[in-house]
């Protein structure tokens, strides 16, 4: 059983984490067909949007912690590797893919996992789904983003709450807080995000990208850094075909019919 599922359709790439019995946590096989996943999204043109979601119960419980278990006397391991080489490019790859991540969070996110959800551009939940920063309950340190991800959505009060006290926030208050998009009933969570992928993926494409640059790169721009880099940004969208034809649709009072590029 391969532990992510990949299929397309419409110009949506549909990835399931699939390690249903282990709440979809992370293995290096999980690492590497996710990365070939993601790279696939980046080089074809006819994926326009990405749509992440885990099989069964869970989202994703974050790193597989029977492979990273240290016996007594066992020396100790060196967790910066698996960051280096694996969660980190991981969360760099979907920042920087020029293309839309929607990701369905069906259950629980616990640890990189939940942070993997927060590093997607637009976060839907089901009901049922909680967020757990995991992390200080195993004496580590909120990674894949969490530190950075957190403080920002929610500020440091709460990012601070989650960190430390590592308990599950529902659904309903991670909409509340700001840390994801919608909430939907658990029938429907699916077929509104694939609505939504699929949405996004007959849009702009051009355009999204450049908006996730933008928007992604003001946390660390002065406002004069910001509006250099929006005035940049517009120009290449203004170049773009699917601004002449939204400009057109517009005019003509029809739909627009984007390409993407
Ligand atoms: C799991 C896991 C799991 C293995 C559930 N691993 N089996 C990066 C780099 C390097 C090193 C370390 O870390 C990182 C980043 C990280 O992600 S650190 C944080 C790792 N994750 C966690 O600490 C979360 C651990 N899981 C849990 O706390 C619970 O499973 C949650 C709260 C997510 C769900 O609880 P329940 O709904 O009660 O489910 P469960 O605990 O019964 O889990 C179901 C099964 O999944 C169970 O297996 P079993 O064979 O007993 O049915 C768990 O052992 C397995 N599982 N998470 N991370």
């Amino acid at each position: 059983m391969s532990s992510i599922l990949v299929s397309q359709d419409a110009g949506v790439l549909a990835i399931t984490l699939n390690r249903p019995d282990k709440l979809n946590a992370f293995n290096p096989e999980m690492h590497q067909l996710l990365r070939k996943a993601l790279e696939r999204a980046a080089d074809e043109h006819e994926v326009r949007a990405v749509l992440l979601t885990g099989a069964g119960r869970g989202f994703c419980a974050g790193q597989d912690l029977a492979e990273r278990n240290v016996e007594p006397g066992a020396a100790p391991l060196d967790l910066s590797v698996s960051i280096g080489s694996h969660y980190n490019p991981l969360v760099r790859r979907m920042h920087a893919l020029p293309k839309p991540i929607v990701c369905a969070v069906n259950g629980v996110a616990a640890g990189a996992g939940a942070n993997i959800a927060l590093a997607c551009d637009l976060v839907l939940a089901a009901r049922s789904a909680s967020f757990i920063q995991a992390f200080s309950k195993i004496g580590l340190v909120p990674d894949s983003g969490g530190s950075y991800f957190l403080p920002r959505l929610v500020g440091t009060a709460r990012a601070m709450g989650l960190a430390l006290l590592a308990e599950p926030l529902c659904a309903e208050d991670a909409e509340r807080w700001g840390l994801v998009w919608k909430v939907f009933d658990d029938g429907e969570l699916l077929e509104q995000a694939g609505q939504i992928a699929a949405r996004l993926a007959a849009g702009p494409t051009k355009g999204y990208g450049l908006l996730k640059k933008a928007m992604y790169e003001s946390a660390g721009n002065s406002l004069d850094a910001q509006l250099d880099l929006e005035r940049d940004l517009q120009r290449e969208a203004g170049f773009s075909e699917d601004y002449r034809e939204g400009v057109s649709a517009f005019m003509k009072k029809r739909k627009p019919a984007f390409k993407g590029k």
